[in-house]
């Protein structure tokens, strides 16, 4: 490819900026930061590096601060981590839900660096009230909904926050997190939507009680009925889910040999097998897995596909992972359009 190719993010909003991520013209299995999609409810923050500290505070038993460098060096770990928004996919929910209309791209991958939340929880020992883990960042501002100024916070139950692999960090792809995705630090919740991996940490609060913050009892809630609440449960792991990446929806291709491909992810267990139906979901044909799923990352996938016959087809991808989920022909509906993981699908002409 040549420079005056490049893939570039897709804008959803300007301000605060959300941008998608191409993921139909991935050349690698970890994103490039540029092209990382990016989700912000806010402006971006201002804040100071030079006097830049964590405060862990709350129900601990010894209250501290973290300066970077004394977070530097604690014992750090890589994980290769998928990121995808909530409402990755919302665009496609009939009927339609409000919100950020996502395509196929609020999604991306690659490998961050960081300490375990649980080492700095262990260093400050937490108390017997102890409930959630409450992290706080940076950015704030006023929503459509309510009257105060509200940061962007949200808590985690304890055994998640003391999962060995939730992490405060602080590179991506062994860089400093890039601005706009967190610099200096940010959480990283592996296998939970993005929502959970709050950017810009300001500080860390063990708190003793639920955290009701609007990031956390009215967003990210999936609400099943149109009409009332009733029912509601918190976002939480990710949902078994699969995307083409070519070819492309109504893509025009002729008679001859085309590989279909595309990705698969769960945030439970790992990819078993990803299926392609070629007839609109009458047959189902198992692809091959590229990439050995791990826990965290995504599948790749292909299948390739000699058409002989001119006409129109509908292309479906379907996975299920090892703990039995498999998408869903409809896609579960909540009144905020989060988790969409019917089987993907796309058209295309053969002629
Ligand atoms: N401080 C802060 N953290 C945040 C957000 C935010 O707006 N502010 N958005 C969350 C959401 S909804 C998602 S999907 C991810 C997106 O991370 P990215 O912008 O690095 O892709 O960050 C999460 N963490
Ligand atoms: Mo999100």
């Amino acid at each position: 490819m040549s420079k005056y190719q490049k893939p570039t993010l897709t804008t959803r909003r300007l301000q605060p900026e959300n941008l998608e991520t191409p993921i139909s013209f991935l050349e690698t299995n970890t994103m490039p930061p540029e092209l990382f999609y990016k989700r912000n409810h806010f402006s971006y923050p201002s804040l100071t590096y030079s006097n830049y500290w964590l405060p862990i505070n709350g129900s601990v038993v010894t209250p501290k601060v973290f300066s970077l460098e004394e977070i530097a060096k604690l014992p750090a770990k890589t994980l290769k981590v998928i990121l995808e928004c909530a409402g990755n996919k919302r665009s496609y929910f009939e009927p339609k839900t409000y919100g950020e209309q996502w395509e196929k791209g609020g999604i991306s991958q690659g490998y961050w660096t960081g300490v375990p939340l649980k080492t700095f929880l262990e260093s400050t020992g937490i108390t017997q009230t102890a409930k959630e883990v409450l992290v706080e960042g940076y950015d704030k501002g006023k929503r459509t909904d309510m009257k105060n100024e509200y940061p962007y916070a949200r808590s985690l139950p304890l055994d998640k926050a003391l999962h060995p692999d939730t992490l405060i960090a602080y590179e991506y792809n062994y860089h400093p997190i890039p601005f706009e995705h967190g610099y200096p630090l940010r959480l990283i919740v592996p296998s939970w939507y993005g929502m959970a991996s709050v950017k810009w940490i300001k500080q860390i609060s063990v708190i003793s009680s639920e955290f009701k913050g609007p990031y956390q009892s009215v967003d990210y809630v999936y609400y099943p009925n149109k009409e009332n609440e009733d029912n509601a449960f918190p976002v939480t792991k990710m949902n078994v889910n699969s995307t083409i990446q070519t070819p492309l929806n109504m893509e025009e291709l002729n008679t001859g040999s085309h590989i279909i491909k595309g990705i698969a992810w769960t945030g439970v267990g790992s990819i078993l097998k990803v299926e392609v139906s070629l007839d609109a979901g009458q047959t189902w044909i198992e692809t091959d897995l590229q990439s050995p799923s791990d826990n965290y990352s995504w599948t790749e996938w292909s299948y390739e596909w000699s058409t002989y016959e001119a006409g129109e087809y509908t292309i479906m991808s379907k996975a299920t992972d090892s703990f039995g989920r498999t998408q869903p022909t409809e896609a579960f509906w909540n009144q905020k359009g989060y988790g969409y993981h019917a089987i993907d699908q796309i058209k295309v002409k053969v002629e």
